[in-house]
């Protein structure tokens, strides 16, 4: 035998981070392991969000956590990270609730909104006394968003709104809905409204049958001449780089938050190792099976040296959606590798639920999809990288 040594001790970018990074990322890793893993698997099995939890996850301040004012924490983009990187160890479908929250709601409040929309809104939404979604995808418009036919009609004081927006995370559960349409007094530009659960004509059917991110409500949302003031529109959206800007936040939450799942699966598959024995010995000692924790383990390090490199950038302003893009690729597809790996190395029981893998590979055929999928991403790369835009 010789000695182990940690994966956290080979990456060796803890002295990297500051104490304040540490102890945001600890306090959300010891709230996950105590308070939300015992649910998750019984939340995954019945299809439900424990929402019971909503309000100690308030109390953590992971609701727009990296915003400063209205009840947020006002962490830096490294915090936040770390923060999802824990949430989303626990489960995807908690990242999720986090993110649409803070980066898909409550920063297009924040950045597109007057005061005294932020002012109404987004002490509710940091406290969790509000849930809210991002209505942006329709049925017939998913990676192809400029071509949306939800439309908002100018009518006196109020906008009329109409269309179906589709896999909407939340909105099941959303006490308000941040909407995507096309203004049909100007020119078909899209703008940003906030629509009200209670308004009239707008229902949120609940999408049934999914086999991932089985603990996140997911829904649609229909809009059927919903009529909201005109005080809910976003006054300072316009054109389609409004929502674009929220999933370039979005994403750089998901490229954190999905490092997360990597480690559970690492961590998972190399604690069974040293247990399980075949062939009277550990099925650690076998070659095989170290050559898939060193694959797994550089994986990651890359991951986390990825996201802690565009997380400095974060601070300093200087990050750009192409490289989000970069980022949001490489840490999915590689935390969709190591799960896919840890499956396999925990042999039949690891299509169960006993071992957490299972239902982290399910989770990531959604992130893989969702927030561009990996194929927008990787056209969204070749464009920077040769000038020619392979979408047009
Ligand atoms: P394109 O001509 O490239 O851009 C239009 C305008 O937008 C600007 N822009 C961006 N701005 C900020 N961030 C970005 N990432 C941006 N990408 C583009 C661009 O500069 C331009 O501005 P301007 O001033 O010239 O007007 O637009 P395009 O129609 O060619 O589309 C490009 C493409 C395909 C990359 C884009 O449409 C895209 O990203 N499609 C994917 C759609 C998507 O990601 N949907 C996600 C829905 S929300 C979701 O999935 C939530 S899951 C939540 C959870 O549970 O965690
Ligand atoms: P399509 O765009 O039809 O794509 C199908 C396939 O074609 C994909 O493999 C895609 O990569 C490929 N493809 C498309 N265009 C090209 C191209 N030009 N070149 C190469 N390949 C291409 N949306 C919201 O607005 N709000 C939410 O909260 C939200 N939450 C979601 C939650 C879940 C669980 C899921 C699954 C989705 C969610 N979405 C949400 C929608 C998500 O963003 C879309 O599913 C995603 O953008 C892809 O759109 P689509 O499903 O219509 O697939």
């Amino acid at each position: 035998m010789s000695e182990r040594q940690s994966l956290d001790s080979i990456i060796a970018i803890e002295h990297l981070l500051s104490d304040e990074e540490k102890a945001a990322r600890n306090a959300v890793r010891g709230w996950v392991r105590e308070r939300f893993m015992p649910v998750i698997t019984k939340s995954h099995r019945d299809g439900v969000f424990p929402m019971q939890l909503i309000p100690e996850l308030a109390d953590l301040g992971v609701f727009g956590a990296n915003i400063e004012g209205y009840g947020c924490a006002g962490m830096n983009n490294v915090s936040y990270g770390l923060v999802l990187q824990e949430l989303e160890r626990g489960d995807s479908g908690l990242r999720s609730l986090c993110s649409v929250q803070g980066s898909l709601v409550m920063y297009p409040i924040l950045t597109y909104g007057n005061e005294e929309q932020r002012k109404k809104w987004l002490p509710e939404l940091s406290s969790g006394r509000m849930i809210g979604c991002f209505g942006l995808t329709e049925p017939g418009s998913g990676s192809d968003p400029g071509s949306m036919t939800t439309t908002a009609k100018k009518d006196g004081s109020h906008y009329i709104l109409n269309g179906v927006k589709a896999w909407i995370t939340n909105s099941p559960v959303a006490h308000l809905a941040v909407v995507w349409a096309k203004a049909l007094d100007e020119d078909g530009a899209i703008r940003g409204f906030v629509v009200e659960r209670g308004t009239k004509g707008f229902e949120t059917p609940t999408i049934e049958g999914k086999w991932s991110l089985r603990a996140s409500p997911t829904g649609e949302i229909h809009l059927t001449d919903c009529r909201i003031p005109a005080a809910n529109l976003l006054p300072n959206s316009g054109g389609l780089k409004s929502p674009l800007g929220c999933l370039t936040q979005a994403r750089e939450g998901i490229a954190w938050g999905i490092t997360g799942v990597a480690m559970d699966c690492f961590d998972t598959a190399v604690s069974y190792g040293l247990e399980r024995k075949q062939f009277n010995k550990p099925i650690a000692s076998f070659q095989m099976y170290q050559e898939q924790i060193a694959e797994m383990a550089t994986m990651i390090a890359t991951s986390q040296m990825m996201s802690l490199h565009y997380g400095r950038l974060k601070d300093e302003k200087k990050l750009t959606p192409v490289q989000v893009s970069m980022h949001k690729r490489h840490n999915v597809r590689a935390a969709r590798e190591v799960a896919k790996m840890a499956r396999g190395m925990l042999g039949g029981i690891g299509i169960t639920d006993a071992y957490p893998v299972m239902r982290h590979i399910m989770n990531i055929e959604s992130v893989y999809t969702y927030e561009g999928t990996h194929e927008v991403h990787t056209l969204a790369l070749g464009r920077a990288l040769t000038g020619i835009n392979a979408f047009a």
